[in-house]
């Protein structure tokens, strides 16, 4: 199916494996078989480090381990398998933690993307016939949301792959492939922030900030951005928050600060955390009668959350989305030729790019709070 040299063969690379939770990432050499049927193995160029990532180190999400995680990145395809149509060798591809199958009622849906196909529901690690294409020291190693970016090379499903722009500068591509298109699509498909309108932003990572710039885009005239750790407050601004709030600087609970400074609660409210008490804070914060609240923080698993029902009764919308509500095959290619017309400031959101190698010191930057976005170059 492939002019490359490897096409059909086992490909051996270096990769990131998980051997089990809370411990640092293994950099070892895996074997990478060739794609199956209506699959696509990838040669990686660019992975982000996002924070779903380290909710599988720390337990926060689960998974069937070992894994190669990393679901962040773009790359280009090395070989295809039978019956693959929508990309060729050589081509420039971003991944996709969502597939988009286009055959299930979701997908068909005018307004939803969690496709059936989905490994997020219960996370599985593994190809559609029950296997894996990895393998480390004689051991299958299991696949992650059907990308796996932290390897030199990958297989993907053709539903979880898509085509992007020739000219794209990979590096920064990659953020496309989740911070960016999650927290941009939260504000402008989720909520619909609209002209005018005021917005609270709780949590000003990689994701966080991308929300501020969909807010911005949409043009609300106040995104109020709330953070414990004021070293975020500079970027926020830097991409489009108007005021900047840390709770620690109040005796009143966050969200009591936030309606005073609103007149009643903000419009629309975020929260990019993936903390059950920050959701609450989040809903509690916008307006009683006309407030829409996002949740896109993942939470900790399998914990029931308390909340007051009257919180929705009075009229407020509660929502949630993975990936800022897009479809991956249809939107992706768009996002990055808006990124090309320079429409937005995706890269402002890089502090520190290392190598593939240095993935742990990668993952220590994020959980010290000294990055936004950390990308491995491969
Ligand atoms: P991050 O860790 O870079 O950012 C989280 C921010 O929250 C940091 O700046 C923290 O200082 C701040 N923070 C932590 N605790 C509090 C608190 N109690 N009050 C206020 N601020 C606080 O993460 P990220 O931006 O990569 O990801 C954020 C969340 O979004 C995380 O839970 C991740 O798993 C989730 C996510 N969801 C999707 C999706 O599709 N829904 C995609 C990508 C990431
Ligand atoms: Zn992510
Ligand atoms: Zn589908």
């Amino acid at each position: 199916m492939s002019t490359s040299s490897t096409a059909g063969k086992v490909i051996k690379c270096k990769a990131a494996v998980l051997w089990e939770l809370k411990k640092p990432f293994s950099i070892e050499e895996v074997e990478v078989a060739p794609p199956k049927a209506n699959e696509v193995r990838l040669k990686m160029v660019a992975a982000g480090v996002c924070r779903t990532d380290d909710h599988v180190v720390s337990g926060q999400m689960t998974s069937p381990f070992p894994v190669i995680v990393g679901h962040e990145a773009a790359g280009i395809v090395e070989s295809i398998g039978e019956g693959v149509t929508t990309v060729k060798p050589g081509d420039k591809v971003i991944p996709l933690f969502l597939p988009q199958c286009g055959k299930c009622a979701v997908c068909k849906h005018p307004e939803a993307n969690f496709c059936v196909k989905n490994d997020l529901s219960v996370p599985r690690g593994i190809m559609e016939d029950g296997t894996t294409r990895f393998t480390c020291r004689g051991k299958p190693v299991h696949h992650f949301l059907g990308t796996s970016s932290f390897s030199e090379y990958s297989v993907v499903d053709e539903i979880s792959v898509v085509k992007i722009d020739p000219a794209s500068p990979l590096e920064k591509a990659c953020l496309i492939g989740c911070g960016f298109s999650t927290g941009y699509g939260s504000a402008v498909n989720v909520a619909k922030v609209t002209k005018g309108s005021t917005c609270a932003v709780f949590g000003l990572g990689g994701v966080g900030l991308c929300v501020i710039m969909g807010c911005k885009a949409a043009g609300a005239a106040r995104i109020i951005a709330v953070d414990l750790n004021k070293d975020k407050f500079a970027k926020a601004k830097e991409v489009g928050a108007t005021e900047c709030i840390n709770p620690q600087d109040f005796k009143k609970p966050i969200h009591e600060v936030l309606k005073e400074m609103t007149d009643g609660g903000v419009d629309f409210s975020f929260e990019v955390i993936g903390r059950h008490d920050t959701m609450v804070a989040a809903l509690s914060c916008c307006h009683e009668a006309y407030g829409v609240s996002v949740i896109i923080g993942v939470p900790p698993g399998s914990q029931d959350l308390g909340m007051n029902p009257m919180l929705l009764l009075t009229g407020r919308t509660w929502k949630g989305a993975f990936f800022g509500g897009y479809k991956g095959k249809d939107s992706i290619p768009k996002l990055v030729a808006d990124f090309m017309a320079k429409k937005f400031p995706l890269e402002s959101v890089i502090t520190h790019v290392l190598p593939f190698e240095k993935i742990n010191e990668g993952f220590d930057l994020l959980r010290s709070g000294k990055s936004i976005r950390t990308i491995l170059t491969f």
